[in-house]
């Protein structure tokens, strides 16, 4: 029976037109949401693509900043001396959109937050292919770990015989899982995770991201990794301190042990009289000695520091010649520049000890230049000490590391890579890269604070732009 119009009960019309309706508002609701949700896909996926671009933009810049680097060491006037870099040559370079910073390490023996910008001189540190176990234990001591010392000394020798303390395949081979001792020279400073006792709180000890600065993770105790004493100063791991890769050349230089060379060398410097004099000096101290070093294989002078002792020459006349010198035709690995070496690792030099090295730095922060030769070392120093050091140090430098931070447009795409530059034999040449942004923001504090406030301070002129735009 049908109905008047009007008449309906809301339970009494067609069943359909209510489903419609409603079968229409959740397809429209359902819509709605599509959009929305591929609306956010695709915001979500455009900060993703402008974060990539970023990225990029970054990488490029790293790039750039390698090509910047070997212009500043082949800038170098006299090879082996180190560029004198200036802020705009290291801090907040721009490279198109994109920046870079080349992270350094500062002078002073203790570091706090501030970052120190620059090249770090790779001969500034322990060569754990040179080094002697009496060295490296001064080292490892230091981060109260003396014991490591005669398991390194042992991953590198080529025996398999374990020195006390030491460890050889029948230590690595109980290991899970066990792999064998190397036996054979260290091509990486972090391979020294492999030897036997180093732990990685040993090899980084609080600086976690190995930038040389003190993060706030670095000094909250245990609240976060890594570990810390919260004493507001970084206590870095042995990594800070130790090298594969410092080695000088005799390339274009002159040997002091060819004395034809060496006597026209020094007329062309001080005239012949005082080259005469010079000769004659050397003539009448006697065969070269002293104590081994890096370089002790050569014949003759085995290091310019003997060389400088025995010459009768004044510590100007030595500052004068020393670029121009060598003792060898071929490499010295190892040598530990005296200008640039912290404290810690001029500590372990035989002859300096902790009381050297202090009164080492001291003299050097006191200093404008004192560094053009070895010879202020001999005045800070004493006879006896310096030449007891000698075979071990030199003053200038060939390889430098670089460990360069990169940020895109707009301050995104963060990247971070470290690389070696060896200028031991003419052109710079890359011999290590290695990426590092995964160990995260390393500019510290202060710059991510300053970076925020220009982010900002851009937004806002932004947004007044834009509403200035407006009818
Ligand atoms: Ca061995
Ligand atoms: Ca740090
Ligand atoms: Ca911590
Ligand atoms: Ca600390």
């Amino acid at each position: 029976m049908k109905t008047k119009r009007g008449a309906l009960n809301p339970g009494d019309g067609p069943p359909c037109c209510g489903s419609v309706l409603i079968i229409v508002l959740w397809i429209a609701f359902g819509l709605v949401a599509l959009a929305l949700y591929f609306a956010a896909a695709m915001g979500l996926e455009l900060r993703a693509s402008e974060q990539r671009f970023a990225g990029l933009q970054a990488e490029l810049a790293i790039q750039a900043a390698a090509v910047h680097v070997s212009n500043l060491l082949a800038r170098v006037e006299q090879p082996g001396w180190p560029p004198e870099l200036v802020a705009q040559e290291c801090e907040d370079v721009a490279v198109g959109e994109a920046r870079f910073w080349l992270m350094g390490r500062t002078d002073l023996a203790v570091w706090g937050d501030v970052p120190a910008f620059g090249l770090v001189d790779e001969a500034s540190k322990l060569n754990l292919n040179t080094a002697t176990r009496q060295m490296l234990e001064r080292l490892t001591n230091l981060i109260a770990a003396p014991e490591v010392a005669a398991a390194i000394v042992d991953w590198r020798d080529p025996d398999g015989e374990a020195q006390m303390n030491g460890a050889e395949d029948p230590v690595y081979l109980r290991l899970n899982p066990p792999y064998r001792c190397k036996n054979a020279r260290f091509e990486s400073v972090d391979e020294l995770r492999l030897v036997y006792g180093v732990t990685v709180d040993l090899l980084y000890g609080e600086d976690a991201n190995l930038n040389g600065i003190l993060d706030a993770n670095e000094n909250d105790g245990d609240a976060t990794p890594p570990r810390d004493n919260r004493d507001g100063q970084l206590q870095p791991g042995l990594w800070e301190y130790v090298t594969v890769y410092s080695r000088e050349s005799g390339l274009a230089r002159t040997n002091v042990n060819d004395r034809q060379s060496l006597a026209l060398l020094l007329q062309s410097q001080f005239g012949n009289d005082r080259a005469n004099q010079i000769l004659l000096q050397l003539a009448m101290g006697g065969g070269p000695g002293g104590p081994g070093g890096p370089g002790a294989a050569t014949a003759g002078f085995t290091n310019l520091m003997e060389f400088y002792l025995r010459s009768g020459m004044t510590a100007e006349e030595f500052d004068q010649v020393y670029p121009w010198l060598t003792t060898t035709n071929g490499v010295v690995e190892g040598l530990i520049n005296v200008n640039t070496a912290p404290e810690a690792v001029l500590a372990c030099v035989p002859g300096i000890d902790v009381d050297g090295a202090a009164a080492l730095v001291a003299y050097r922060l006191g200093r404008q230049n004192p560094r053009a030769s070895l010879a202020w070392v001999v005045e800070v120093l004493g006879r006896e000490r310096a030449a007891q050091a000698g075979p071990w140090l030199t003053a200038r430098s060939s390889v430098y590391s670089a460990d360069v931070v990169a940020l895109g447009r707009q301050d995104r795409g963060y990247r971070r890579v470290r690389m070696v530059f060896d200028a031991s034999e003419g052109a710079p040449a890359i011999r290590y890269r290695q990426d590092l942004t995964h160990l995260g923001w390393a500019l510290g504090a202060r710059i991510r604070q300053a970076l925020e406030e220009q982010r900002e301070q851009r937004a806002r002129l932004e947004f007044v732009r834009s509403s200035a735009g407006r009818p």
